[in-house]
């Protein structure tokens, strides 16, 4: 008997030790432990949103980055959009080929980047955008067994698995990235918002996605939350889908009307800044900005009076602005050669706060 429960121990002991190495080794918590790195050293990981697909006036030019060109390197991450591969589309919402983001997420792993993505799927009810809110009843009927949407979305987010399971390094080795879906719910403009989901429902989102991912045994994937506007705190951790399903603690905020909107903008995004880091605190959990920006860009200061101020502020491991686009001449969030906000965009860059690509490249 005695013996028996010596080695019952020494067993429980190796079998502990080896679900704790299986832990420790994964793609995901390799990423996790790189992203606390950052974090211990003060400074704040630069991002842009399909920074080298395309940019504000070309599109599909291999190793073209428009933060490259104002600065000479590329951003510390790369953040990408899944919309469509729902679908099994060839090409992403906003006309980017999967394979072409596929070779440009391994890029950026091999020159030590760091890839994000989030995911503006299609309604699994209606047929229509992340956008359409015209039947309140799609998270309910989406995350409800036996519903038409709840097969669809279980098979939408099947392929999200294995898209993210054919990301691979030089090596051929799965690619840490990290994942955003369901963000911005504390808004109502996508279905999954607040006025169209019980909190339930939106937890179950979280749990759903989890289920299928870990049945796939997806470990390569870093888990971000990020709420937009909220009216207080708690409302930040409202419809917080629990500590076993988050690594990130971030938030979405934007700055519209420039000068206008400035005093908004900073006190939403102090708001939502002090919140995420408060939670993030307690549960030591990763903090980030994770999507910003001001369209257009129209206070040349921009970089150093407005955003450098706030980050500074908090522990944020990064920060992403979204994207240029190609198509639409003021839709974009990273200056480009000649814009008025360039030397603003130097300082930041040059300011030791902040890491771009060759920074991030040495914290491994
Ligand atoms: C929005 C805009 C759209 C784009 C969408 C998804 O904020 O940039 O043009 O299609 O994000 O990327």
């Amino acid at each position: 008997m005695r013996r028996f429960s010596v080695i019952a121990i020494a067993l429980s002991m190796v079998a502990y030790s080896f679900a704790d190495t299986i832990k420790i080794n994964t793609p995901a918590q390799n990423l996790i432990n790189r992203l606390q790195k950052v974090e211990s050293k003060g400074v704040v990981a630069f991002g842009h949103h399909d920074d080298t697909a395309y940019g504000h006036s070309w599109v599909d030019e291999s190793g073209r980055s428009d933060v490259k060109e104002v600065c000479g390197d590329y951003p510390a991450i790369m953040d990408w959009d899944l919309g469509l591969i729902e679908l099994n589309s060839s090409k992403n919402l906003d006309g980017i080929e999967f394979s072409k983001m596929s070779a440009e997420c391994t890029n950026h792993d091999i020159r030590g980047g760091i890839n994000s993505f989030s995911w503006h799927l299609k309604n699994p009810s209606t047929g229509g955008d992340s956008w359409d809110c015209s039947d309140s009843l799609t998270v309910h009927k989406a995350v409800t067994l036996g519903t038409a949407e709840n097969d669809t979305l279980r098979s939408w987010i099947s392929n999200v698995a294995d898209y993210i399971l054919t990301l691979k390094d030089k090596n051929g080795n799965y690619l840490p990235v990290i994942f955003r879906p369901w963000h911005e719910h504390t808004g109502s403009w996508f279905w999954w918002g607040k006025n169209y989901a019980s909190i339930e429902d939106y937890k179950k989102l979280w749990n759903l996605t989890r289920e299928i991912f870990d049945a796939k045994g997806v470990n390569n994937v870093v888990w971000a939350y990020s709420p937009d506007k909220i009216k207080n705190s708690e409302e930040y951790m409202e419809r917080y889908p629990g500590d076993n399903l988050i690594d990130i603690m971030g938030t979405d905020i934007y700055h519209f009307n420039g000068a206008d909107g400035l005093s908004d903008f900073i006190s939403s995004a102090n708001k939502q800044l002090s919140a995420a880091q408060k939670y993030a605190k307690e549960r030591n959990k990763i903090l980030a900005l994770t999507e910003t920006g001001s369209e257009g860009i129209p206070m040349n200061n921009w970089w150093t009076e407005v955003l450098l101020p706030l980050i500074s502020k908090y522990p944020v491991t990064y920060v992403v602005v979204w994207r240029n686009a190609h198509d639409k001449p003021n839709h974009f969030y990273a200056p480009y050669p000649g814009h008025a906000s360039v030397k603003s965009f130097l300082e930041f860059y040059n300011n030791p706060k902040t890491i771009f690509n060759r920074e991030i490249n040495n914290i491994k």
